[in-house]
């Protein structure tokens, strides 16, 4: 094939390709074009570039850069056209693709409701200067129980009532026993934590997973977070102690709210009260507290003789429903995201 055939062909495709690209009026036809001349399997550029090699060796240099910018020129044409159609790469792509159309929302997990509440919880008992403190989820009966003023005989500590933990040995699995360790039922356990390891003044809240053996429903389920408040030093009061509730109560449900002390029982407080809110035309109970019992500050080495102190314990869960209006405690356990994506 001569230079000149060669150069001629090559003129005539870009006139033809300048005009097809010009003549485009949609993302159809410039797909069509597109295929027919700048296509990689089998345009019309790729056809007249394998005409080189039948040129003359000598002719071939000044061929292929000819072709070269024959090429861009072509390659200008298609761009230019694209542009124009406002459609940018991905009309080249799809054709069926639309610019216009809202995007999809990318999906972004979330800190589940639960753990907001306790940061959240932890963020106003902070400001009233109470420490969080930790302790573990597997328990001995010694902070579950005994130190607690729960001796053996108390029928809190039956294993109807509790998760104890089996033990082994090399004839199987033991009888599960009142001695064996167990998940811990409340967050009382940390209070005698804190208090063997540390001396009044003593301003600690602990927020943490509880286990028993509940059937679900509504209000309760197996698994559940307290938060429990210690408060120790000379001349602390039950005065103190409603103060404390009824400020926090106030940050998190609202300056309406009301707070209500009712007489109740636990072996670790003495006297004990139940804790009552009064929000939206109701009263709800949240939990217990007392102030502590000298036999709880004797198991620890305090002297009652010198220290008083409050505890409470209130339910996490039911303090999340109370506030965001949540009317069944599963909801928050059940793992469907079309609930846990409101909050
Ligand atoms: C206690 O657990 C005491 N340790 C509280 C306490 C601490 C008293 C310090 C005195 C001093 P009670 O068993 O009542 O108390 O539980 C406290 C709260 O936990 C309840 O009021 C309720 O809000 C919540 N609760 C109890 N059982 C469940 C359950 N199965 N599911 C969800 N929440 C529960």
């Amino acid at each position: 094939m001569s230079l000149q055939d060669f150069l001629s062909d090559l003129d005539k495709l870009v006139q033809e390709a300048s005009a097809a690209f010009d003549a485009v009026t949609d993302a159809e036809s410039l797909e069509v074009a597109r295929v027919r001349y700048v296509g990689q399997k089998s345009g019309a550029l790729r056809d007249i570039q394998k005409q080189i090699s039948k040129i003359e060796p000598s002719d071939r240099k000044a061929a292929g850069m000819r072709f070269n910018e024959s090429k861009a020129a072509i390659q200008d044409a298609f761009n230019d056209c694209k542009q124009r159609l406002g459609q940018g790469e991905a009309a080249a792509i799809d054709p069926t693709f639309d610019p216009t159309l809202p995007g999809l929302r990318p999906i972004v997990g979330h800190i589940h409701p639960i753990t907001q509440t306790i940061e959240h919880l932890m963020e106003i008992m902070g400001r009233m200067g109470f420490e969080a403190a930790e302790g573990p989820e597997v328990e001995d009966p010694w902070h579950n129980f005994v130190a607690l003023n729960i001796p053996e005989d108390h029928p809190a500590r039956d294993p109807l009532d509790n998760f104890y933990l089996a033990t082994a040995n090399q004839n199987g699995v033991e009888p599960v026993s009142e001695g064996n360790q167990l998940l811990r039922s409340q967050t009382s356990t940390v209070q005698i934590r804190v208090m063997e390891k540390q001396k009044p003044p003593i301003r600690v809240i602990s927020l943490g997973r509880v286990y028993r053996p509940d059937a679900p429903d509504a209000t309760h389920f197996p698994m559940f977070h307290q938060m429990e408040g210690l408060f120790v030093d000379r001349h602390v009061t039950m005065a103190n102690l409603k103060t404390v509730l009824r400020v926090f109560a106030a940050n998190y449900l609202g300056d309406d709210v009301a707070i209500r002390f009712r007489p109740s029982f636990f072996p670790f407080t003495e006297p004990s009260v139940e804790v009552d809110f009064f929000w939206n035309d109701a009263w709800v109970e949240f939990g217990g507290a007392g102030m502590v019992d000298p036999n709880v500050f004797e198991a620890v080495g305090y002297d009652p003789e010198q220290y008083s102190g409050f505890a409470f314990g209130l339910g996490v869960e039911r303090l999340c429903m109370r506030r965001h209006g949540i009317t069944d405690i599963r909801d928050l356990y059940s793992g469907d995201l079309r609930f846990l994506r409101q909050f």
